[in-house]
């Protein structure tokens, strides 16, 4: 039983000490520049390339705009192939940009878009993959850029969970055309709300830059129909904060992770994702499935019987974003074309995890997840 009654959500933002804060204000407040690549800008982006390790990076508003502006740095168009098994925004990108999105299965192993089904699904009208990093393991990566090649297709890469994961000893965001990052509240690194494309040339960096400022290459040249998703200075300011306890948040996401592993290793009905092989986590998500009929309880009871004890894990990701009724008239969203991804939907529970997630939480988290 969860004895304070205080509600423990899947997640709770990190943040720095106040007083850590205010200097960064106070210089807002003196050189009264507010936005459009400001001082803290810059160096959030010189910081973020050399601490991710990646050639070029350029800070969003928040993660849905970098996607929708990624596509168009790429002229995407026409059908791209998608995974059902994410949050919206990764097919709302697509729909902002008059594209059509095809859903393809996903794996059972990391819940990633399954590569081998990827090929069935390729028509003459498709462009691009959009796979993500769900939970922030990494796609089989490989095996995309290798059908993306043969077929002449981009790779965008959803990296939302991403952040700081290194896979084959480099950031999984050095992998395919492009990779998008979002710095939410929710997200393992936040600037409050946040975002970023990465990518591997100046010249696409410059393209980036463009659109988000509405497409201007210069004082009275406008290249594009672009947007307004500028990271903001008090944004900016707040991620090079954030960017000098990242390390220490993610070791004690380490302990827990850790924890619920141990402690939920021999229960019966439920599983967890194994650690992805050559890859350094960041520990954003802790999903457990429920097989009901080991377990004695489906996964909508025990997420009930949670919720009941005041502990708000999430059912990311259900429902599949193919049954939401903007996608689901498309041939690609019929139930019997992702079978893997609807069953995980069935039983996807993502338990807490952060931070400052202390002990005496974790016991009852664990407690009610026991006593059946
Ligand atoms: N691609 C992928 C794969 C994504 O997962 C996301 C976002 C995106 C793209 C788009 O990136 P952004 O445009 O958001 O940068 C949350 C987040 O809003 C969303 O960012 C995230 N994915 C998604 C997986 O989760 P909700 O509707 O579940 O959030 P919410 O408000 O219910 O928050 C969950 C819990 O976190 C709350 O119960 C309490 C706690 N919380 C939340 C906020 C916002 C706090 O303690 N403080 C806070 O400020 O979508």
């Amino acid at each position: 039983m969860n004895k304070t009654n205080k509600p423990i959500y899947v997640t709770q933002p990190t943040l720095p000490d106040l007083e850590e804060f205010i200097p960064y204000l106070e210089q807002i407040w003196e050189n009264k520049i507010l936005t459009n690549n400001g001082p803290f800008h810059k160096q959030l982006e010189k910081e973020l390339a050399k601490f991710l390790g990646v050639p070029y990076i350029s800070l969003f508003t928040n993660g849905t705009l970098a996607l929708v502006t990624a596509l168009q740095v790429l002229r995407i168009s026409g059908e791209v192939i998608t995974t059902p098994y994410s949050f919206v925004a990764t097919a709302h990108s697509l729909l902002w940009n008059n594209i059509k999105p095809v859903f393809v299965d996903i794996e059972p192993e990391f819940c990633n878009l399954d590569p081998e089904k990827i090929e069935a699904a390729i028509t003459p009208q498709t462009t691009a993959i959009l796979p993500v990093h769900v939970y922030g393991n990494p796609c089989k990566t490989e095996r995309i850029q290798e059908i993306a090649d043969i077929y002449g297709l981009k790779v965008i890469y959803d990296a939302a969970h991403a952040f700081g994961v290194n896979y084959n000893k480099q950031s999984i965001c050095n992998y395919g055309d492009l990779s998008i990052l979002s710095f939410h509240a929710t997200k393992v690194f936040n600037t409050m709300e946040g975002g970023a494309i990465i990518c591997h040339d100046a010249t696409t960096k410059k393209r980036i830059d463009y659109l988000k400022n509405f497409g201007f290459a210069g004082e009275t040249t406008v290249m594009a129909p672009g947007i307004n998703s500028k990271m903001n200075e008090m944004q900016a300011a707040l991620g090079l904060l954030q960017l000098k306890h990242h390390k220490q948040n993610i070791e004690k996401r380490r302990t827990i992770a850790e924890t619920y592993k141990q402690e939920l290793k021999s229960i019966t009905g439920i599983s967890f994702l194994p650690e992805a092989e050559n890859t350094n986590a960041n520990f954003a998500y802790f999903p457990i499935f429920i097989n009901e009929k080991e377990y004695g309880m489906s996964r909508n009871q025990l997420y009930k019987k949670l919720k009941q004890n005041n502990i708000y894990g999430r059912r990311y990701f259900y429902p599949l974003i193919s049954e939401f009724p903007m996608y689901k008239g498309l041939d690609s969203a019929k139930p019997e074309n992702l079978m893997v991804a609807e069953q995980i939907a069935k039983q996807v529970i993502c338990l807490p995890i952060y931070p400052d997630l202390n002990s005496e939480a974790m016991v009852q988290i664990l407690t009610v997840i026991k006593e059946k």
